[in-house]
């Protein structure tokens, strides 16, 4: 279970009334027990991950299927209620929950089955509910994966994941989430329901669905079950923490192993005040001072090890390297996947960001040093996936009336080296002033139409993406 930081249930938070009626109406759309409307209980439903506030929503919907969830959002829109979709509720820029206790939170932990594993097209279906551990749980024993892996695994759905297109460890390699979805069920916010499930390998009749709702944020329709593309699982696995000087030399050596026989699965980094925090935090050995670790993992049908030992053993710069084979080899994920936990515990501005992989080394320093003008006390922990280019900027200590100014340093160091606002957690609600720095007004313009046309009453997650 992830442990994010536990918000107290207290009295400053006011539930708004929701007409009895609508209560009424999502209890005949799913049932009394799947409609919770228990301060307690919807307290968690109304807090971001990780996050010191929130809001207590008056009502939490859990239908079990796509025709449950057209009826509620019909409930919804008849009385003018706003609706915001949840899944396992750990993204990162609020999109999954509400911004006031009067919307309602769709929530799509029923809607967790797995179905028949489509064994010569390699494709499942399951439910927008289902967990990415729970997925991993049922395709392991069958010699398959989806090749997408997140440290967030036991909570996050793939309906989540899909509707921010999640990225991850494995994306430099096998994709983001979108290069993974096949076909959806959907509903859109009028109740209607839009499938295109069937699995034919090929299809160009119009358009794609996946391709519309992937990264839409829960804005464009509620994904209630997606067909997946799976592979088989290469079951021989081996890591290796790798000390390095400068990110630069890391960039170098996790280039030069992509582009090699080694069976690259995922090459990611941690800065070193970020590793001493997880250190600190999680009471781990510190596998070296003060250098910035690459973890470089490789996975192949069989001889991982004997491969990275290899691939390693032409850089002379990784000579000290900490190698580790099958499950040791997971043990080492700990320095890299226990930022979330470590981080979990402070608050701290909190950011996504892409730089093209020839400017990294120095957009990096450049972002430390745009982020202290603002608040030169600030601790920053910075981290991620070195193969994406794709770094999670977190800064500790920032005074309240800094946050601001510090997040535009941030983002417009980033925009300056030719990078991207919002790399793989997507805009929400916490970034949607960003949006026009990143997109230009034809984009967005052309975002709004479309978002017109399937929610014209803008039912669906009000202020996600655009601002209201
Ligand atoms: P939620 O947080 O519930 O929702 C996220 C967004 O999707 C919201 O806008 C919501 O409205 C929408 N949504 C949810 N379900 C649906 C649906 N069925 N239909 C339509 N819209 C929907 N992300 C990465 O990309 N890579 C990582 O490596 C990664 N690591 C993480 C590690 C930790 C410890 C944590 C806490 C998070 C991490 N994340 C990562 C972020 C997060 O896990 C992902 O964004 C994930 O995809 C969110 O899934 P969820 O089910 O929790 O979605
Ligand atoms: C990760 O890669 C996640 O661990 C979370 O994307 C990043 O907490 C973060 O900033
Ligand atoms: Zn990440």
């Amino acid at each position: 279970m992830l442990t994010g930081r536990k918000l107290a249930y207290a009295s400053s938070f006011r539930p708004i009334n929701i007409g009895d009626s609508l209560i009424w109406a999502l209890e005949e759309a799913v049932g009394v027990g799947d409609v919770l409307t228990d301060p307690e209980v919807t307290v968690g439903y109304g807090t971001p991950w990780a996050a010191a506030d929130g809001v207590v929503p008056r009502a939490v919907v859990r239908p079990g299927d796509a025709d449950e969830a057209a009826a509620v959002l019909r409930a919804c829109a008849a009385r003018g209620a706003r609706v915001v979709l949840q899944g396992g509720n750990t993204g990162m820029v609020r999109g999954g929950v509400p911004a006031s206790a009067g919307e309602v939170v769709l929530s799509t932990a029923r809607m967790n089955a797995i179905g028949e594993i489509d064994r010569e097209s390699l494709q499942v279906v399951v439910g927008a509910g289902t967990t990415l551990e729970e997925l991993q749980a049922r395709l392991e024993p069958e010699g398959l994966e989806l090749p997408l892996d997140l440290g967030a695994r036991s909570q996050a759905t793939l309906g989540g994941m899909a509707a921010t297109n999640a990225g991850g460890a494995r994306a430099f390699r096998h994709g983001t989430m979108r290069r993974h979805v096949a076909g959806v069920e959907a509903v859109l916010a009028d109740g209607t329901v839009v499938e295109r499930l069937g699995g034919v390998m090929k299809d160009s009749t119009g358009y794609d669905w996946p391709s519309v709702l992937v990264g839409s944020e829960g804005t464009l329709a509620l994904i209630t079950r997606l067909r997946l593309r799976l592979r088989r699982i290469e079951r021989s696995r081996a890591a290796a923490l790798v000390p390095v000087d400068s990110l630069a030399q890391g960039l170098a050596l996790a280039v030069a192993l992509r582009d090699r026989p080694a069976g690259l699965e995922a090459a990611e980094f941690v800065l070193p005040g970020t590793l001493r925090l997880v250190c600190d935090e999680l009471d781990l050995r510190p596998p070296f001072d003060a250098r910035i670790l690459v973890l470089l993992e490789s996975r192949a049908a069989a001889g991982a090890y004997e491969l990275l030992v290899e691939a390693l053993g032409e850089h002379p710069e990784a000579e000290d390297a900490v190698l580790a084979e099958g499950a040791d080899a997971v043990g080492l994920w700990r320095y890299r996947e226990g930022t979330g936990e470590a981080l979990a515990r402070h608050q701290l501005v909190k950011l996504d960001v892409a730089l093209p992989l020839a400017r990294l080394a120095d957009g990096v320093a450049a972002i430390e040093r745009s982020a202290r003008e603002p608040a030169p006390s600030l601790r920053p922990f910075l981290f991620g996936h070195l193969l994406d280019g794709n770094v999670h900027v977190n800064l500790g200590d920032v005074p309240d009336d800094r946050h601001e100014a510090v997040e535009r340093a941030v983002l417009e160091t980033v925009l300056a080296h030719g990078g991207s606002i919002g790399a793989e957690h997507g805009i929400g609600r916490a970034k949607v002033a960003w949006l026009p720095a990143d997109r230009s007004p034809a984009d967005i313009a052309t975002m709004r139409a479309l978002k017109h046309a399937l929610d014209p009453t803008g039912l669906l997650s009000p202020g996600v993406l655009f601002k209201c």
